[in-house]
């Protein structure tokens, strides 16, 4: 493998753009070395501007569920492009992807569409505060909702405690707004609420959580928020951007069979454009403007080109409702043939697996919640990542992230994956 050129990419890119990227995480920062820079991809490869070919497991951190450059979602973007791209006007297509996504999610009678998940997430809160008059919320610490600052919040001391900002820009006056729980940790949870009986709007929780790596929910974990707050009439936020539409069709609702209050999608529900989405009953979106008083807008908000990626993405899973189950199979073929190769070679791991998200994770501790994500040996995981992009693999340049394994995998590139593995999973010891 070599990288001359995304090197110099890199180079020229960090002139021009802060730390070379538009996004941190594909900085490299967690695993060291440069970026790789992508030409161009197809199905599950990735073609880099050093001709390597790549079998891709980030998919774009979710959305190319179908694999790159998808047939059905290329020429409706090419044919709507033609069309104009975005007018600041209503457009029937919006109505088109509004209807399949109430169809295909449960428990929503309407949906407004923003421009990424950070847009939907942060809209959903201000309307579970505008709809129930009460301020504070509760996130979980190691679940990622975007970079709003109600999001940037790390724990203080403590076990329960109210948050204090991670980043510079995000003032004590919002921090002091969100309570940070433990990840499964359920008496966690029904003690903040107590210490702040009144005074909460919403949780807000990745049903199955992708941004510590991939770490399920324990059973009765989700079960026992959504009793809580029922009980204590606080609105449940369900943040799928990961799991909706890739879980299952109704995504991680229908996967685990709970009923959220307000839901937030991206990534998938864009096809590869930029499309976040916020959804709800009809008592509670009909508060949002123009109609009701919670404000929120967006210039590109349903734009008619995102949309058309959108509609052929959704189309295609409603279409083909067999995709989560073989996208499931692959996934848990890929988890035993790792398995099998890290086992035989005796170096401590686990593997956090749900439906087609999944992280490999070196630690003996079984990876649950933030704290026990942190213990894993991030020197491994480094030689890790690096041994297999040298063998033509791309995994998540991080060990909190979740790989999103796309239905153009075949069963070849899952051998190829974990033949990879085998070579290099003696640096590993
Ligand atoms: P965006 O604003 O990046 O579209 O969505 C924010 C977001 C919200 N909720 C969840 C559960 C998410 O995973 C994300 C974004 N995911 C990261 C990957 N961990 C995006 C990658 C990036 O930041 O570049």
């Amino acid at each position: 493998m070599i990288y001359k050129r995304s090197s110099a990419l890199f180079q020229e890119a960090k002139r021009y753009i802060p730390g070379g990227v538009n996004s941190p995480v594909r900085a490299f920062k967690a695993v060291g070395g440069t970026p790789i820079f992508v030409k161009e991809a197809k199905g599950a490869y990735l073609f880099d501007e050093d001709g390597n070919r790549l079998i891709d497991y980030i998919a774009s951190w979710g959305p190319m569920i179908l694999g790159h450059a998808h047939d059905p979602v290329v020429s409706a973007v090419t044919e709507r492009a033609r069309k104009g791209t975005s007018f600041g006007m209503p457009t029937e297509i919006e109505t088109d992807l509004a209807k399949l996504a109430v169809e295909m999610v449960p428990n929503i009678d309407k949906i407004r569409f923003v421009n990424s998940g950070t847009e939907a997430c942060m809209s959903a809160v201000r309307l579970a505060r505008g709809y129930s008059g009460k301020e504070k919320i509760i996130k979980f610490a190691g679940c990622y909702h975007g970079h709003a600052d109600a999001f940037l919040i790390q724990a203080g001391s403590g076990a329960v405690t109210f948050g204090s900002p991670s980043s510079p820009g995000v003032t004590q006056g919002t921090a002091k707004d969100t309570l940070l729980a433990r990840y499964n940790d359920l008496e966690n949870v029904a003690d903040l609420m107590k210490a702040n009986a009144g005074e909460i709007a919403a949780v807000i929780i990745e049903p199955v959580a992708g941004n510590m790596g991939c770490i399920p929910p324990k059973p009765e974990f989700i079960e026992g928020i959504r009793e809580l707050c029922s009980q204590q009439n606080i609105l449940l936020i369900f943040d799928e951007v990961m799991t909706g539409f890739r879980l299952a069709r109704g995504g991680a609702q229908e996967y685990l069979g709970i009923a959220a209050d307000i839901l937030c999608f991206g990534k998938v529900i864009g096809g590869g454009l930029p499309v976040g989405a916020f959804a709800a009953r009809e008592e509670i979106m009909d508060q949002l403007a123009p109609d009701g008083p919670v404000y929120q807008a967006g210039t590109l908000s349903g734009n008619p080109l995102a949309m058309s990626a959108g509609l052929a993405m959704l189309t295609e899973l409603d279409n083909n409702p067999k995709i989560f189950d073989s996208l499931e199979k692959k996934t848990a073929y890929l988890h035993k043939g790792i398995s099998e190769v890290l086992e035989n070679l005796e170096i401590p791991h686990q593997i956090n697996r749900e439906g087609s998200m999944i992280s490999v994770h070196f630690t003996e501790t079984p990876v649950v919640d933030f704290q026990t994500a942190m213990a894993g040996n991030n020197e491994t995981f480094k030689r890790y990542f690096h041994g297999m992009l040298r063998q033509g693999i791309y995994l998540p340049p991080s060990a909190f992230e979740s790989y999103f394994l796309n239905d153009a995998l075949s069963y070849e590139d899952l051998d190829a994956t974990i033949a990879a593995l085998g070579k290099i999973a003696p640096d590993l010891k």
